[in-house]
């Protein structure tokens, strides 16, 4: 059995897990126009929605806003983090231990991997050194699986999210967080290589509320355990109204048009 079976940051075995570390990765750009995103505080406050299993955020913010937000909010901090400013080829450095994530509060970890960039071997080794250290804790290890770097082409080809999700089976990870790969049947093909492991689908830029839901709607049908997302909700201007149809669409079988007709 996988050893978060019984994590809080599924609910009856799917996940809506609100990334906010885009401050980090994208910088001020991503809260351009709505001031109100830069806040945690919103997010936090989000985060307490029923539909929300987990928020995903870097150690800095889970110090300063998380003790607040203990007993409503399920807490998940990203091991490792890049910014916006680094030209390099994609790397993450990793600023916060599992020990740490544990002791602010944390009920599982985030890691991401950049399979087939140039730092793919420290990366594999810093990600073995914490999936590891998660044992000890039985807390899960949720990877942000991204191949880029070097020559790829295309980050979201159909054969290389396939290879995304294999690849955190492979190496340990409890959930692995994946692009669309552009089709339901190029989700199910990733799912499938996932095995056991649930696949969650990560969100992109803003899009509209159909398109959104659509894609989420493809996803859970291709085999996805749900989503791991942030733009798409915390840009949003009514970001409960999207809460209140994601919880319909993925903890009730709710259809895109039942959701949207609510
Ligand atoms: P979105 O749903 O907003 O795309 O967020 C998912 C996420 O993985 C964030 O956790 C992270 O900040 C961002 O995407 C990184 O995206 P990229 O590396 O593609 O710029």
């Amino acid at each position: 059995m996988l050893p978060f079976a019984d994590s809080p940051i599924k609910r009856n075995g799917k996940s809506l897990i609100l990334a906010y570390d885009h401050g980090l990765e994208h910088g001020p750009a991503d809260f351009k126009g709505m001031p109100e995103t830069a806040d945690p505080e919103r997010t936090f406050e989000l985060g307490t929605h029923d539909a929300v299993t987990a928020v995903a955020v870097q150690k800095g913010i889970a110090e300063a806003y998380y003790p607040s937000y203990e007993d409503d909010v399920n807490l998940l901090v990203k091991l490792n983090g890049t910014s916006n400013l680094w030209m390099g080829e994609p790397n993450q450095p990793v600023n916060c231990t599992v020990d740490y994530a544990v002791d602010i509060g944390a009920v599982g970890v985030g890691f991401t991997i950049y399979g087939g960039s140039n730092h793919e071997v420290e990366m594999f080794e810093e990600f073995r050194e914490a999936q590891q250290s998660c044992r000890d804790y039985d807390i899960p290890m949720v990877m942000w699986s991204y191949p880029r770097g070097q020559g790829l082409k295309n980050d979201t080809a159909p054969d290389t999210i396939a290879y995304a999700t294999r690849l955190a089976l492979e190496i340990g990870a409890d959930m692995v967080k994946v692009k669309y790969p552009g089709s339901p049947d190029a989700m199910s093909h990733a799912v499938n290589m996932a095995g056991k492991m649930p696949v969650v689908m990560s969100g992109g830029s803003k899009i509209s509320d159909e398109e959104f839901l659509q894609t989420v709607s493809a996803s859970l049908d291709a085999g996805a355990k749900g989503l791991a997302v942030g733009r798409n909700i915390w840009q949003r201007d009514n970001p409960i109204e999207m809460l209140d149809m994601l919880e319909q669409l993925i903890f009730e079988d709710a259809s895109v048009e039942a959701a949207l007709a609510h």
